[in-house]
């Protein structure tokens, strides 16, 4: 029997593009790029058992107030590298920069992309061999050619992203991508060096039986979201048994595990963080645009769709609602029917 053929992230970019007559290849050496620096951050992450000197956190802050670890730097610092490298990105918004990082070198100057990113998303895993991920999101630049870019270039509704993706650590190391023609997964091949085509065009079931919140909350969450969980509790009349609840506390790995699977996560405001955790433009908008890639939904719980919330900050933080549609939807009643207030009975 023969093997199916391999095809390499980088080869099929540029199947992509081929596609597009007058595509320049700009965003395909992005993402190849971006490819690059997943691979330099996985080779480090790999060792993080043997090599002690990696794990745990820098001492430092960021503007988020969390402690950053040792790894956030390293990811931060690879990633920034890689994109400025490519010569078409002129800034970048990271989880662990407060400000943006603008590029103004001159090649950098003339680019047409600005990439929000976080760099290594659920990093306080690594510390227990859990897996993470790297998140990024791509925009065109909106300020003029050769302009330096400004905070409103990175402020566009995640409707207008040209490509995003995230990067999974895990069991085995995946880049799943979207440029707005469905949703790619491929799988890192140590052997080779190479991510290998695994899927295209992925699809999530319309529905699930897997639920994704810290249950640890739930004193503290909306009353909408109280009945939800309930509601996921109790026996489904088709399989007669309660959804399943799997949270690993790693965006990336959870929304994986849900996109294959069926199911939905959700990070809702709480008494005590009236925007939830996750943040809008370097979490919540690339899971977004991939989750609807792939037949899903992503909402903050209120009727609205992520990806046409127009951001007001660098770090803006939104409630997430993601994942199969009909779950995204149901949660969407329940929100409507209870409210978000919080008197309750637990
Ligand atoms: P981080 O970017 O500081 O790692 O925080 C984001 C992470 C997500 O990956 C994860 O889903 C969530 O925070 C977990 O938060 P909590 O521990 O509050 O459940
Ligand atoms: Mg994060």
């Amino acid at each position: 029997m023969h093997e199916s053929k391999i095809q390499t992230l980088n080869e099929v970019i540029i199947q992509e593009q081929s596609a597009f007559p007058y595509a320049k290849g700009e965003l395909s050496r992005l993402l190849m790029h971006i490819g690059l620096a997943a691979k330099i951050v996985n080779s480090k992450i790999n060792k993080a058992g043997l090599d002690t000197s990696i794990l745990g956190s820098n001492e430092k802050q960021n503007i988020q107030g969390e402690t950053q670890q040792k790894l956030d730097d390293f990811a931060n610092t690879i990633f920034i590298k890689a994109l400025q490298a490519s010569g078409i990105v002129c800034g970048v918004a990271s989880e662990e920069d407060d400000e943006i990082v603008v590029f103004n070198d001159n090649l950098s100057l003339d680019g047409s992309y600005i990439i929000c990113i976080d760099p290594l998303d659920g990093s306080s895993n690594i510390d227990v061999n859990v897996s993470v991920g790297s998140i990024f999101s791509i925009y065109r630049k909106i300020s003029s050619f050769g302009r330096k870019v400004t905070n409103e270039d990175f402020l566009q509704p995640g409707n207008k992203q040209v490509a995003a993706g995230y990067v999974i650590y895990g069991s085995s190391t995946m880049l799943v991508y979207t440029t707005g023609y469905g949703t790619t997964a491929f799988t890192y091949e140590p052997a080779i060096g190479e991510f290998c085509l695994s899927t295209k065009f992925m699809t999530t079931p319309e529905s699930g039986r897997i639920y994704s919140i810290n249950e640890g909350n739930y004193i503290k969450f909306p009353i909408g979201i109280k009945k939800y969980i309930k509601y996921c509790q109790e026996n489904d009349p088709i399989s007669n048994r309660p959804y399943t609840l799997r949270y690993i506390g790693s965006l990336v790995a959870d929304f994986h595990r849900n996109l294959l699977k069926g199911g939905i996560y959700i990070y809702p405001k709480t008494a005590v963080s009236c925007f939830g955790k996750l943040r809008l433009l370097y979490e919540c908008n690339p899971i977004a645009f991939l989750a609807e890639q792939a037949g899903g939904k992503a909402t903050d719980g209120y009727g609205n769709r992520i990806l046409d919330i127009k951001p007001e900050s660098i770090h803006q933080r939104v409630p997430f609602v993601v994942g199969s549609a009909k779950m995204v939807l149901k949660v969407e009643e329940f929100m409507q029917e209870f409210g978000d207030g919080y008197n309750d009975e637990h």
